[in-house]
């Protein structure tokens, strides 16, 4: 099937095509928008994205030992229930098959423009769309959905030197598959999630593997294991079954480790306790002792990573690196280390934004978010009429499975558009007011959480306007908030100018 663009007969904006609703990013939550808008009977509709395949994180963070470490029956769709996980906690292979599977099994493939980029837009408020530039074209939307993820560019830490050096370079988000390490000096600068991954798994083959950590991370066991073919089928023949496992994960992430990482007694006991049982060396096992609440930066969920430490051609460097030298890195300490390769696990650029697009006057959300990052619900913004953001601010967790956040937030738009459908509605801007309300409530909650009382610095909160990434509550407090579309908070103006953007079709 292919997508229909209806051509504006009049102008020169003959080139321009024009669809309902234009949705960037072909992640996890892109997709899911892409698949729920088919199933609510709506085809107008394209998903741009700028690489050559769909995937979003899952594409990008190929490294060796990527995996989840949210169970994966609740780390997948709700709609689309996968019978087939061979893990608990699914590798990054499988997770990209799941998606590429779930997209083309519902017929969003045909959709997805690869390649193309979102490079420029504007709010119009006459005709009440939006005008999109993007890289293979002009484009006119009456809805946008900014489904970039929280996490998708690589950070490239601003270290002297780094330039400079004459080995590789390369980030874990980027793996650098077409370059072999066996044998190699190779420097790890970061000690998150990525990296405690892949380090273990390189630590085999490199020549000596030294790991530069600025900050301990709390770690917590895994506990994955491998789903039985038995499982599976049972599965395969009792759907319900499977339900009732994702129920049970869904309440062990929520109530147990939901309220662990808020109230983190129990299980910095147990860090503890397993840090003192891997790390016999005292030395090593001060400086992976963190000075800071857990929970309070994402904990490290991981088993290989502290055994991987104690190798004897692995180190563990912690004294601030002052600048990368040509052949090295120089820390503080006067020691320079030298090394064929860095791989730089320093994480990501925190929730990038449509920057390029600007609202209804003009401005775009970083000026915008100059003062405060704020939107309603973490979905829309005041001064960006139609345009809707999933898993923007307060719309990630720490805790369990981010679709779970970004699911409510799907509906919501569906809703939106229903709302528009029935009512005959151009135009839909939240009320600075309810804006402010809703944030303002958020800004006390945060007061109270981990993140801000825990002692840390991390991604989470945004030191410089006191905001966060997270929504700081339970996911179900999180669904209650968007369960309906709530209008009284929306400016909106009737009149769609083109009726035949509206054409809805029956449900599947
Ligand atoms: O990135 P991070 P990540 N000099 O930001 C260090 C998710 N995820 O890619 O802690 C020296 O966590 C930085 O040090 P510090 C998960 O939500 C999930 O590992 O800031 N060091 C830190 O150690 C995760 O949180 C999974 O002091 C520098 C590291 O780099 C998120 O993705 C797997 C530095 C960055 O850690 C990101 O994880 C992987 C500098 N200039 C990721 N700049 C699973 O589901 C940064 N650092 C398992």
């Amino acid at each position: 099937m292919t997508v229909t663009l209806s051509r504006d007969p009049a102008s020169e904006a003959a080139a321009v095509e024009r669809v309902r609703v234009a949705i960037i990013g072909a992640g996890f939550a892109g997709l899911g928008m892409a698949i729920r808008l088919r199933q609510a009977g709506y085809e107008d509709f394209v998903v741009f994205e700028r690489a050559s395949e769909v995937g979003g994180t899952w594409r990008d963070n190929s490294y060796p030992g990527a995996a989840v470490d949210v169970r994966s029956h609740l780390y997948s769709y709700s709609f689309a229930p996968n019978p087939d996980w061979t893990q608990v906690l699914a590798g990054q292979v499988e997770l990209w098959d799941y998606i590429r599977r779930v997209s083309r099994e519902n017929g969003v493939d045909d959709h997805v423009r690869l390649e193309t980029e979102v490079l420029g837009g504007e709010w119009d408020d006459d005709a009440q769309r939006w005008r999109l530039r993007t890289s293979r074209g002009d484009v006119e939307a009456q809805f946008v959905v900014s489904a970039m993820g929280p996490l998708s560019n690589p950070s490239v830490p601003d270290i002297p030197g780094l330039e400079d050096f004459r080995g590789h370079v390369f980030h874990s988000g980027r793996w650098d598959h077409d370059h072999d390490l066996t044998g190699e000096r190779v420097g790890v600068i970061g000690t998150g999630s990525s990296a405690a991954q892949f380090v273990p798994e390189i630590a085999e083959r490199t020549a000596h593997l030294t790991v530069f950590q600025r900050t301990p991370h709390w770690t917590f066991p895994r506990l994955n294991r491998r789903i039985t073919r038995a499982e599976r089928a049972a599965y395969h023949r009792l759907p319900a079954l499977q339900r009732l496992v994702r129920a049970r994960q869904y309440w062990f992430h929520e109530l147990v480790l939901g309220s662990a990482v808020q109230h983190p007694v129990v299980t910095e006991t147990i860090s503890r306790a397993r840090l003192r049982w891997v790390v016999r060396d005292p030395e090593l096992r001060g400086k992976l002792t963190p000075s800071y609440r857990m929970g309070c930066k994402r904990i490290v969920i991981n088993d290989s990573f502290l055994p991987a430490l104690t190798r004897p051609d692995v180190s563990l460097v912690t004294d601030p690196i002052v600048r990368v030298t040509p052949h090295g890195v120089l820390t503080a300490d006067g020691t320079e280390h030298p090394l064929d390769t860095i791989v730089l696990g320093t994480g990501f650029q925190v929730m990038p934004v449509a920057d390029p697009l600007r609202g209804r006057d003009g401005d775009t959300l970083t000026e915008r978010w100059a003062d405060r990052r704020a939107a309603h619900l973490g979905t829309t913004v005041a001064g960006f009429p139609n345009y809707f953001m999933l898993v923007g601010p307060n719309t990630a967790t720490g805790h369990t499975s981010i679709l779970l956040y970004a699911e409510p937030q799907i509906e919501y738009v569906v809703e939106v558009l229903r709302h528009a459908d029935r009512h005959g509605i151009g135009s839909f801007e939240v009320r600075q007011q309810a804006q402010d309300a809703f944030n303002d409530g958020i800004r006390e909650r945060l007061r109270t959480t981990i993140w801000t009382t825990g002692g840390c610095d991390s991604w989470y909160l945004n030191e410089r306007d006191g905001t966060s990434v997270l929504w700081p509550g339970f996911t179900w407090s999180f669904r209650k908030a968007l369960r309906r579309f709530d209008h009284e908070n929306y400016l909106m103006h009737r009149d769609a100018p083109r009726r035949d953007h509206g054409a809805v079709r029956q449900p599947d």
